[in-house]
């Protein structure tokens, strides 16, 4: 119990870090940390009063509640599409959406506010479903969930405009007597019902996020930075300069700027998006090819583990990716981009800013010197939108 009670106040300490670190950014910045992460100790007759409250098995008790709001964004700046998120507040929406963390054995009620105007989901819907009603929702993968929150038409678990629904998720625990496998993992969230019946122009607009499940005793990273790679070649549904928008004086972790003072444990949450194939590669840099992207023990088993610095991401699948920033290679400029030859050369490329140990930024060759920046502070980029304290 010790143990634990470190382990939930550690993770406290990171959640408030990365508050802090945030704050100095535009707003805009993915995981913007709210009060509206908070909210323990939900009862069962809270819960209840949503509408479409229903519980998996095993989930005795909610953790957790969150509210989550879908809303329309200023449109694409350079392809004048539109562009909606989720966000934990709606001024604080984004692309990808708050990450969203768990622990094993964790339940998780997440209300979704659909703030996104009928107008615009009647424009996104697709001229072969002109009955499909019109609604966003939060369909999730990994963590158990019953038919009520599968985030569907047909489970009738969507939310209509100005409407809010109530999905509960379950982080369900490894279990070796009844043979369940756990759920700890890499996973994302995103949703089913924009344009027709399988979300696609919600998750083409901007409507997806990360969702990561640990299991107790995991290690923990830094930071973590949710990476989606999908269609015309885009990283997070930008291209090339629009990808890395690091200000060089003052780097914003957020979906747009992957930025790491050296030394620190940098998480990458890759998701495949759409309908191609793609490669996560990182200059530099490489990761155990296991469950937490790290390898545990010094076993034999350890020693088989691969090392790899490059790995094929098809549409659906996620997997995470854990760095040293800079370690043995030093702070720089660290090319981030998808291996598959044309789709790097029309710009599925960002880049992995590794700054000193002063957090300063190196200037990029050719480039004036960089100016000396604050350190990017821990628990930066994607800041949990929950976690820890499992009651
Ligand atoms: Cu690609």
């Amino acid at each position: 119990m010790k143990a634990r009670r470190l382990l939930v106040l550690a993770v406290l300490a990171v959640t408030l870090a990365a508050a802090g670190g945030l704050a100095r950014g535009s707003g805009r910045g993915a995981g913007e940390p709210s009060a509206a992460a908070g909210g323990q100790g939900v009862t069962a007759a809270n819960v209840a009063a949503a509408p479409g409250a229903e519980r998996p098995g095993g989930c005795t008790v909610i953790d957790r509640r969150i509210n989550l709001y879908a809303v329309e964004l200023p449109k694409d700046p350079i392809t004048n599409q539109v562009r909606l998120g989720y966000g934990l507040t709606p001024e604080s929406a984004s692309y990808p959406g708050p990450l969203i963390e768990m622990i094993e054995g964790q339940c998780f009620a997440i209300t979704l506010y659909n703030q996104v105007p009928a107008a615009t989901l009647e424009a996104l819907r697709s001229t072969a479903n002109p009955n499909h009603p019109l609604g966003v929702s939060l369909h999730t993968h990994g963590v158990k969930y019953t038919q009520k929150s599968d985030g569907t038409v047909h489970s009738n678990s969507f939310v209509p405009p100005g409407g809010s629904y109530t999905y509960i998720w379950y982080a369900q625990p490894r279990n070796t007597n009844t043979g369940a496998q756990g759920t700890a993992g890499y996973w994302w969230y995103h949703d089913h019902v924009v344009g027709g019946p399988h979300g696609t122009a919600g998750m083409r607009t901007g409507l997806f996020g990360g969702v990561v499940v640990r299991r107790q005793g995991d290690p923990r990273p830094d930071r973590t930075y949710v990476l989606a790679f999908g269609d015309r070649q885009t990283i997070n549904l930008r291209r090339s300069s629009e990808a890395d928008t690091c200000d060089e004086a003052n780097p914003v972790p957020g979906p747009t700027c992957v930025v790491a003072k050296v030394g620190e444990k940098v998480e990458f949450l890759v998701i495949g998006m759409g309908d191609d194939m793609h490669t996560f590669h990182v200059h530099g840099h490489s990761w155990a090819d296991t469950r937490t992207g790290v390898v545990d023990g010094t076993g034999a088993l350890a020693n088989s583990v691969p090392i790899i610095d490059n790995k094929t991401v098809g549409p659906g699948d996620t997997f995470g990716a854990r760095v040293i920033a800079g370690e043995s290679v030093g702070p720089g400029h660290w090319m981030l981009h998808c291996h598959m030859q044309f789709h790097s050369d029309l710009g599925m490329s960002t880049t992995f800013h590794v700054l000193d140990e002063n957090g300063a930024m190196t200037a990029h060759a050719g480039h004036a010197p960089g100016n000396p920046v604050q350190a990017a502070p821990a628990g930066g980029g994607q800041a949990p939108a929950a976690h820890g304290n499992h009651g």
